[in-house]
């Protein structure tokens, strides 16, 4: 039995998907955020859930910046993950603020949040990102990296001691490196989605264009490679794109934020900077499907990230 629906996907008012679509019975759809701290693992457990790399991730805090959709369409419902970055209580600037109200904005509109911290335990940094969550979403609370845990035991008193903190509908442990309990993950999250949908095509799996995950790519090998302090302070342009049936030719730019930073992106005798072109073409060769030629330049945007002009280029606004 089938029933005639129209739906407007929440956080996207104004954008009618096309009415009359036809929604099977028991077929469920719905917006599912994934919040937390930095680096406790929530874009590795959307690409995980996925199945498909939606959004990059490193061992270094603050990789995620901005708000990117992960779909998976099932027989049974379409979820749709939304990744945001981790929440910033310490470090200022214009670009953490720009973070941090994508997380604000994000939790505005969802049916489901997926509330991750690691599972060695709470820290502050988690308790103070709880406070914005909505009391009255349901939220589920993902216990995650438990492949570290050496004490399995722990897990329960853990447990008990997160329902004290806030009502979740659910704790799940996982390992989304590993890929343990994603199942059962997303057995739960379902019984939360509202009967609707799909509102997307279910051959998408994200909102991004080859052109951003491009640039995305080539951040996550720098984040990947440079040291501790350097990260942070950059960004990455695409300046130029052809791309025809067979092959595709992308020029771009890496930002950063000090003239002191250039060597050290660029590395002895350039070798720093020929690894992170080496292993972002691989990446988007394998993500557009066709030979791939990647040219990536290094040029100084002094403190592009606290500066109004700049973050609104680079589409951190
Ligand atoms: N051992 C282990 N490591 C994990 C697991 N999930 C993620 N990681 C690692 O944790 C680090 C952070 O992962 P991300 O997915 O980038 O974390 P994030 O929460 O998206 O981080 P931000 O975007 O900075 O907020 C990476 O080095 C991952 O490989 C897990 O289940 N087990
Ligand atoms: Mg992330």
């Amino acid at each position: 039995m089938t029933e005639e629906k129209s739906a407007e996907a929440p956080g996207q008012e104004g954008i009618v998907l096309p009415p009359a679509r036809k929604v099977p019975a028991g077929f469920r759809c719905g917006y599912i955020a994934v919040v937390g701290r930095p680096n406790v693992g929530k874009s590795t457990l959307i690409n995980r859930l996925v199945g498909e790399k939606v959004s990059i991730t490193s061992h270094k805090p603050q990789t995620t910046r901005d708000r990117a959709l992960g779909v998976l369409t099932r027989e049974d419902a379409q979820y749709i993950f939304v990744d945001t970055p981790g929440f910033q209580s310490r470090y200022k600037s214009g670009l953490t603020h720009y973070m941090n109200n994508v997380v604000r904005g994000v939790l505005t509109d969802v049916n489901v949040v997926l509330f991750v911290i690691d599972a060695s335990g709470w820290k502050g940094a988690d308790e103070e990102v709880l406070r914005l969550v909505p009391r009255e979403c349901s939220v589920i609370l993902v216990l995650n990296k438990t492949d570290e845990m050496k004490n399995r035991d722990a897990l329960l008193p853990l447990m008990a001691l997160s329902m004290q903190k806030f009502p979740f509908a659910a704790i799940v442990p996982t390992s989304a490196k590993k890929g343990t309990q994603c199942e059962e993950l997303l057995t739960e999250i379902r019984r939360h989605l509202p009967e609707d949908g799909p509102y997307y095509d279910p051959d998408l799996y994200t909102d991004k264009s080859s052109r951003y995950l491009a640039a995305e790519t080539v951040r996550e090998k720098a984040f990947r490679l440079l040291g501790d302090e350097l990260p942070y302070g950059i960004a990455v342009t695409i300046d130029k794109w052809e791309e025809d049936e067979r092959h595709a030719n992308i020029v771009a730019t890496l930002l950063v934020e000090r003239e002191s930073h250039r060597p050290i992106v660029i590395g002895e005798k350039g070798a720093k900077l020929r690894e992170i072109s080496r292993l972002a073409r691989a990446d988007i060769e394998q993500m557009l499907g066709k030979p791939t030629h990647l040219e990536v330049w290094v040029r100084v945007r002094r403190g592009w990230s606290d500066d109004a002009r700049a973050l609104k280029t680079l589409g951190y606004s």
